[in-house]
């Protein structure tokens, strides 16, 4: 072979972004992950949302969120008034929530295989609807019964920074761009650190419009 024609990168695709970013010990962004399952994922969010509508809830504070909300699967979680929990119910209908569909179970399975965590069964998903301006705060996500499971987050529509900060409150936060198609993965050592998401900025998403939509995947019972 010709050694100036050999060409040591012809096949690393080096423009492409790297396919899984590496955030925590124990937390990566699986890039554009969610892509190629989103003609199917968009109509079952449809049929989800038909059935459980996106609502502000009320902290135990007394403030509204910012963040428009709605679940799936046996468990959704909800607040109010008198605290934070995952229900059976929806409480706006009564019902139980909508069944989460197979499409979201294999997705989040996938990416959390992906990611070297082997059979996460996620009983609850929730549904974040993200508005411009709408952020969410920094926070512990420490309602579910176990934190042996990971947690799995889909981000669709309108870009936003993740915050990923400590274990204390006041720990300083890394800032981590999130765009439409990715998966976050967050386990073991890293599956209480505060999290929280700036103000979604002015924009339009070719396929999702002015807003940002996340699914939040936990084994929550
Ligand atoms: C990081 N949602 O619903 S992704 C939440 O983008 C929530 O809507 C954000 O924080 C969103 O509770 C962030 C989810 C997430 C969940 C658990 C985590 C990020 C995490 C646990 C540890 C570190
Ligand atoms: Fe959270």
């Amino acid at each position: 072979m010709n050694p100036i024609t050999f060409d040591l990168f012809a096949d690393a695709e080096p423009q492409q972004q790297p396919r899984l970013d590496r955030i925590g010990e124990q937390s990566c962004v699986l890039r554009g992950f969610a892509l190629p399952w989103l003609d199917q994922l968009l109509p079952a969010l449809e049929a989800v949302l038909a059935a459980a509508p996106l609502r502000q809830m009320i902290t135990p504070g007394g403030f509204t969120m910012s963040v428009a909300l709605s679940s799936c699967g046996a468990l959704g979680w909800t607040t109010d008034r008198s605290g934070y929990r995952y229900t059976r119910h929806d409480p706006l209908s009564g019902k139980p929530w909508p069944k989460m569909p197979e499409v979201f179970f294999e997705l989040a399975q996938a990416a959390a295989r992906e990611a070297g965590f082997a059979d996460f069964v996620p009983d609850s998903c929730l549904i974040n609807r993200y508005v411009p301006g709408a952020k969410m705060s920094l926070h512990q996500d420490k309602d579910e019964t176990s934190y042996a499971a990971p947690i799995v987050s889909v981000s669709l529509g309108l870009p936003a920074m993740f915050l990923f900060g400590g274990f204390e409150r006041s720990d300083k936060s890394q800032r981590v761009p999130l765009l439409h198609g990715d998966i976050v993965v967050w386990g073991g050592v890293d599956r209480l650190r505060y999290h929280g998401v700036l103000p979604i900025k002015d924009g339009q998403h070719p396929r999702l419009g002015e807003q940002r939509i996340n699914f939040t995947f936990r084994t929550a019972g």
